[in-house]
């Protein structure tokens, strides 16, 4: 599974990996899991009714990898909006958020994990917002071009507010992760979104507790090409680095 990858039209070598990734893993895993943020916006499912060769080439291996294995595309805060169209056009099944998956490695909560950022306040407010169907479908009458626009003032005002807030209620909040790990009756999470890869044991209710983290992907930074995912097999999750990987 992997998550923030942020695709777009700038960033050629992290698309290039990932369909490096999509072609490998589906090849050899029993399924692929995408939870979110797999687009750097996605404003509505008509962007794939005249696609920019990026967004084909996407496409094309979305479609490709779901050939091979079933694959799953959950949303996340940038690509909520991804639904059954996208879903039916690249043969992929969309991915319920959270969600409890049962592995040969065990069971885990997975989800994108914006929800667990309870403390950033003013993103809660925000999410509330734009989850809320009445304004989905009040936004998806504006024309896809609107659509678009929208979307890179609020990624250039996100990126402005994200520099002013402190580095700590961009994380989760371990409330939030404990309550969600009780509700679902699971000991494990694994999520994305806050770009701080690794794994946290801790303990809840006198158990011992995991929560993985998924790295983002951002091949195209010189200062630090990164990007990565997680495999579950009989031993459980383990990282793997696009790095050291080939
Ligand atoms: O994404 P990232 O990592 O930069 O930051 C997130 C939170 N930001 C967001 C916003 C997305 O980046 C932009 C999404 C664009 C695509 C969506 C398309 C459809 C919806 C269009 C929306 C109008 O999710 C950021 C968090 C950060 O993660 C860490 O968790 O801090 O949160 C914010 O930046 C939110 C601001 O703090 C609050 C903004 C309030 C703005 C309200 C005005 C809405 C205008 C509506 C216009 C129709
Ligand atoms: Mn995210």
């Amino acid at each position: 599974m992997a998550s923030d990858m942020h695709l777009g039209p700038d960033g050629p070598a992290t698309r290039e990996a990932f369909l490096a990734f999509l072609h490998a893993a589906s090849e050899s895993a029993s399924a692929l899991l995408l939870p979110g943020d797999i687009f750097d916006a996605w404003v509505g499912d008509d962007e794939i009714d005249a696609p920019a060769p990026w967004l084909q080439e996407v496409l094309a291996g979305l479609q490709a990898a779901a050939g091979r294995t079933p694959v799953y595309l959950g949303p996340g805060n940038r690509d909520f909006l991804m639904g059954d169209r996208l879903a039916a056009a690249t043969g992929t099944h969309r991915l319920a958020d959270p969600v409890v998956i049962r592995t040969d490695g065990g069971t885990f909560l997975l989800a994108h994990g914006d929800e667990f950022c309870t403390d950033d306040v003013a993103y809660q407010q925000f999410r509330a917002m734009v989850r809320n169907p009445q304004w989905q479908a009040e936004f998806l009458t504006q024309p896809l071009a609107a659509r678009q626009a929208v979307a890179r003032q609020m990624r250039e005002r996100s990126m402005a507010e994200k520099s002013r807030k402190a580095a700590d209620i961009m994380d989760v909040n371990p409330q939030a992760v404990e309550q969600a790990l009780r509700s679902h009756g699971v000991t494990r999470l694994i999520h994305g979104h806050t770009h701080r890869p690794g794994r946290q044991v801790f303990e809840m209710d006198g158990q011992r507790c995991e929560r993985w983290v998924l790295p983002d992907w951002d091949l195209d930074d010189p200062a630090e090409p990164r990007g990565g995912w997680l495999a579950i097999d009989q031993d459980g999750p383990a990282y793997h680095d696009i790095a050291l990987d080939d």
